[in-house]
């Protein structure tokens, strides 16, 4: 069972190097937080990233929503981030067919595969896809998260979709790194890691369908590796001091959750 392992135990038995990569930041620097960086200015994103870098292992963007977003942008990213040793994980949820994805994952003008160890991937169109990020060019480090759940009310998603998701990825095992999802749903598989946004410690949802739980819960009871943070750091009055504390949260969870 994932749950009762500690994550140096679990960078092990990851068959995915940036999971085992993750597993090891997460245990050095004793955070499970992944920042959802959801700004649109690219200098504030720069800004928070140095500030909260020593507090996260993995900075999650949305690179499609900078509004001046310049290739200029890449490089002290990636800087800030091996400085602050955290992963760079484009949340871009890719769900077209093989050969679109792949010019998606490598080219315009984000070139996502030059920079991004990590991205997200829906289960959607099947295998193709996974292929297409397998084969693209790009840097190799990379790994996949699959999306089995999401924390949006109303969603479309059904437990045999989830199941097939899981099943999907694994038959990829050195290019699939975890699960984006809400519950545990594979205790038999520690070299995966589960990703849980949707964590707030205060307000349940917002006016767009979004649905909060807290750290400790989704770490305690809903199986939570890394935990994504957004709002509840972006619009805190002090953000590190809110990023220092979901961190501090997170870890006394995991602490708790392998202790016993
Ligand atoms: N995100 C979710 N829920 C999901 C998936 C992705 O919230 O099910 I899949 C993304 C969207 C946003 C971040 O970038 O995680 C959560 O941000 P807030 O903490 O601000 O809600």
């Amino acid at each position: 069972n994932r749950l009762k392992l500690s994550f140096i135990e679990r960078s092990k038995l990851a068959k995915n190097p940036v999971a085992a990569k993750l597993f090891e930041i997460m245990s050095a620097k004793q955070t499970t937080l992944c920042l959802a960086a959801d700004l649109t200015d690219a200098t504030k994103i720069l800004n928070l990233a140095e500030q909260v870098g020593p507090y996260i292992c993995a900075l999650k963007t949305h690179i499609d929503i900078i509004e001046d977003f310049h290739s200029n942008f890449i490089e002290p990213l990636k800087d800030i981030a091996k400085r602050h040793n955290f992963v760079l994980f484009e949340d871009r949820k890719f769900a077209d067919i093989g050969k679109t994805v792949e010019f998606q994952y490598s080219k315009g003008i984000y070139q996502i595969s030059s920079w991004a160890s990590l991205v997200t991937v829906h289960s959607l169109t099947g295998k193709g896809v996974l292929d297409a990020i397998k084969g693209a060019t790009g840097n190799p480090e990379r790994g996949v998260f699959l999306l089995a759940e999401t924390s949006a009310a109303g969603s479309l998603i059904t437990d045999s979709y989830t199941k097939s998701t899981l099943k999907l990825a694994s038959e990829y095992p050195d290019l699939i790194s975890g699960i984006v999802c809400q519950n545990p749903l594979f205790l038999d598989n520690p070299g995966l890691i589960q990703l849980t946004p949707g964590v707030k410690i205060e307000s349940k949802v917002d006016n767009l369908g979004q649905q909060y739980n807290t750290p400790d819960l989704v770490v305690a009871e809903k199986g939570a590796d890394v935990a994504v943070v957004g709002r509840g750091i972006t619009e805190a009055c002090d953000p590190v001091a809110a990023a220092q504390l979901y961190r501090e949260m997170l870890w006394k969870a995991y602490s708790k959750r392998i202790a016993v």
